[in-house]
């Protein structure tokens, strides 16, 4: 209420100087065109009244003025003339009375021989006088005066204000009305309305911002809220997580003792992370700019890390707007926790690093698909480039930092260790390896396998998922290089450097549960046109090594071999397009939609079609409603590092149900023997396993589920961050920063 008064007394303080300041030059103006008036009138008749009476004047009459007098004198114009003395010869009868007051005008007139005038009160009336000599000879013989009323000059300026001040109540009257109704509907009511929305907030219940409140005074502040919001909810869900885990008397590894530990074992150091995929890109939509978050295992596995931990993330800028939004960014946006500090990268270096020697080379040498890698000297030359420009970019980021931890991801930079070790000793860098390390007959292939050994060791820690690719890693080294391999304590010794080789078998978060609230599983079906008693999921990156055709062709021979389940059971397949520049990901992308339609075409019926496939990328949330749909869920990759999916749907199923489908050649198999496990390469292993999946009894299903749902809360993302994190502390610090 105050804030309205203040408002509409600026408003009514504004109103009513600029209301007078008008309204007083109108009267000025008014005023002094009347007075002219009344000027050019008498001049007219006091030349008239000077000429009809020279002849009287001159000759001395003292009487013959009544002609003159009546002829020009009239009720609101008096008239008088004078002798050279001063003395009255005749005046009009309405005046006579009055004309002591004007002897000194009259005698100014005579004496100066011209005209005078000006305002007189005359009969208690203001009247404008004026005096004409008139002459003889050039001299003043007499004089002669009119007197015009000008009392109306008086009243009208009082009726101008009188009308202004009318005007100006009228006007504050509105003012006031419509700023008091803009202030309610604009202001009181949407600040009443967020008052509100933050309260249900802060109670915790997730509410969407009021509609009505206008975006370009509110927006911000809608903003700012949301973001404290989701603050406020995350520290909340991790302090009540904290609280049912220490009731339990677990120990489980949760984003908040993960934030602590950092904060014991590091200080307050920012973690590095580089990685050839950035953890949100930005693509242009149209007019839009949408954040994109990529189908990567890395970027599930990384993203609650940098978020926990804080620090700067060193990432190819991939996204086709990512320059208009920029080179460094803070993330997640809503609520930053981190910096995205990208790399450009141009088309030829992108082919030749990334989709040449990483994707051609390295990813088919360490995945046993019996797809052959291709070297090139060209992609090996850019390979080298790049991780030289990212080690350029790092050095940069961690330029402030004494004994930096760096966290490097994956077989786009394996050269990279040693180059950042090379300028900063102190850094405590190390590499982890997302997908199989194979066997050295294998790695043999690679002409340049030493540079890639010595680059990868110049980390104080080398990852794995598994103790077998760990082994396979040491077994490598020995026979490809020089250095000690202390099999013991498996690291490995060259000169004054000592590398670690561990296993961390990677996971996800905990419980995703409730980011996966399970949906009215009938309506959201019918959203995507599914029907069925039973539903199946697959979630991939078209990949040559997730054995997507393999899963097609068990799913063909699971309806040749069980036809009473069509009509009756959907498989939803979502695929992410990936790496569709290199042509086998193209042939992948083609022989598995061929695939699905052919099998569609050959079994499907009206209103029912065995496989719907969603060629796209999904968000997150839709893809854990689809784990939460899902009867059983199928990875059958032919090899794979780890495999997150399948955690992700064990991690979603918070109700203990489903079943999954595991190939034995996915690292996750060792971690998930609870899985029904297939061979991929054998259809009628897989189809049988499907068939097994639907037919699996309640009690079975809830055993098997809660036994994976333990092992994945009690080896979760979290753990896997920080046992890595706590083998790197144990490394000594060395703490000269300059070059060896
Ligand atoms: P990837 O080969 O990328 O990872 P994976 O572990 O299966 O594979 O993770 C894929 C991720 O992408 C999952 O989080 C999944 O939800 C997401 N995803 C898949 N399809 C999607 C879609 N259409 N839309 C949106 N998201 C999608 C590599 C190794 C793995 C290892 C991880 C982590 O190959 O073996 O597990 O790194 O180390």
């Amino acid at each position: 209420m105050r804030f309205l008064v203040r408002l509409l007394g600026g408003i009514w303080l504004a109103t009513l100087v600029v209301s007078a300041g008008f309204a007083y030059l109108e009267v000025r103006e008014e005023r002094e065109r009347q007075i002219e008036n009344l000027k050019r009138r008498a001049t007219l008749v006091g030349a008239a009244v000077a000429e009809a009476s020279e002849r009287l004047v001159t000759r001395g009459a003292r009487t013959g003025y009544e002609r003159v007098l009546t002829r020009f004198g009239t009720p609101e114009r008096g008239l008088a003339i004078y002798d050279a003395f001063g003395g009255v010869l005749g005046a009009t009868a309405d005046v006579r009375p009055f004309l002591g007051p004007l002897s000194p005008l009259v005698s100014d007139a005579i004496r100066s021989n011209e005209p005078v005038a000006g305002f007189q009160n005359v009969a208690g009336r203001l009247t404008w006088v004026h005096v004409v000599p008139v002459q003889q000879d050039e001299r003043a013989a007499g004089a002669a005066a009119v007197l015009l009323d000008a009392q109306y000059l008086d009243s009208g300026e009082w009726d101008l204000w009188r009308r202004t001040a009318v005007r100006m109540g009228v006007l504050m009257l509105l003012v006031t009305g419509i700023t008091w109704a803009l202030v309610r509907w604009s202001v009181t009511r949407p600040i009443a309305r967020i008052a509100e929305w933050t309260k249900q907030m802060k109670a915790g219940r997730p509410v969407a911002p009021p509609p009505d409140a206008d975006e370009s005074l509110f927006g911000s502040l809608a903003s700012e809220v949301t973001g404290l919001a989701r603050t406020l909810a995350r520290a909340r869900s991790a302090a009540e997580q904290e609280a049912r885990l220490r009731l339990a008397g677990e120990s489980v590894w949760t984003e908040e003792r993960l934030k602590q530990f950092v904060e014991m074992r590091f200080g307050r150091r920012p973690v590095f992370v580089v990685s050839n995929r950035e953890p949100v890109s930005h693509v242009r939509d149209g007019r839009v700019v949408r954040e994109q978050e990529p189908a990567s295992g890395l970027v599930t596995a990384l993203g609650p890390i940098m978020q926990a931990c804080g620090g700067v993330w060193v990432a190819h800028g991939s996204g086709n707007a990512d320059r208009e939004v920029g080179e460094r960014i803070g993330l997640p946006s809503a609520d930053p926790a981190y910096t995205l500090r990208r790399v450009w990268l141009s088309d030829e270096e992108e082919a030749g690093y990334y989709y040449g020697f990483a994707n051609e080379g390295l990813w088919p040498l360490c995945h046993i698909v019996h797809e052959r890698p291709r070297f090139r000297a060209a992609d090996w030359g850019h390979y080298r480039a790049v991780n030289e420009r990212f080690a350029k970019a790092l050095l940069q980021e961690m330029e402030a930092v004494e004994a930096p931890i760096v966290l490097v991801q994956d077989y786009h930079f394996a050269l990279l260790p040693r180059l950042v070790k090379e300028a900063r000793p102190d850094a405590r860098v190390a590499l982890f390896w997302h997908i199989p390390w194979p066997n050295f007959e294998a790695v043999g292939i690679c002409p340049w396998q030493s540079d890639i050994l010595l680059g990868m060791l110049g980390a104080d820690l080398v990852g794995f998922h598994t103790q077998f690719y760990c082994n396979n890693f040491l077994e490598t080294v020995e026979r490809a290089i020089e250095g000690r391999i202390e099999w013991d304590r498996f690291t490995v010794v060259r000169g004054q450097h000592t590398t670690h080789v561990r296993p961390f078998p990677i996971s996800v978060a905990p419980d995703l549960g409730a980011a996966a609230r399970p949906a009215d599983r009938a309506a959201a079906l019918a959203a995507f046109g599914v029907t069925g008693e039973f539903i199946g999921v697959g979630v991939e990156r078209v990949d040559y090594t997730k054995g997507l055709p393999e899963r097609i062709r068990a799913l063909r021979r699971f309806f040749e071999r069980w036809p009473e389940y069509r009509r009756r059971l959907t498989f939803i397949q979502i695929a992410s397009p990936s790496r569709s520049r290199i042509a086998r990901y193209q042939a992948v992308q083609e022989e598995t939609r061929e695939m699905v339609r052919a099998l569609n075409a050959d079994l499907g019926e009206r209103g029912w079609q065995p496989i719907v496939y969603r060629e796209r990328h999904h968000d997150r949330r839709e893809i854990y409603g689809f784990y939460r749909l899902a009867d059983f869920c199928m990875v059958t990759s032919l090899h794979d590092g780890m495999n997150l999916v399948a955690k992700e749907f064990v991690a979603a199923r918070d109700d203990d149900d489903g079943v999954l489908i595991l190939s034995r050649f996915a690292g996750a198999s060792h971690e998930l023997p609870d899985a029904l496990l297939v061979n991929p390469y054998d259809v009628e292993d897989v189809a049988s396993t499907i068939h097994r999946a639907v037919g699996l009894p309640v009690e079975e299903r809830r055993d098997r589920m809660s036994h994976m749902r333990r092992q994945v809360r009690e080896h979760n993302i979290y753990g896997w961050a920080g046992l890595l994190l706590d083998e790197l502390a144990r490394i000594p610090r060395v703490t000269d920063r300059r070059v060896a």
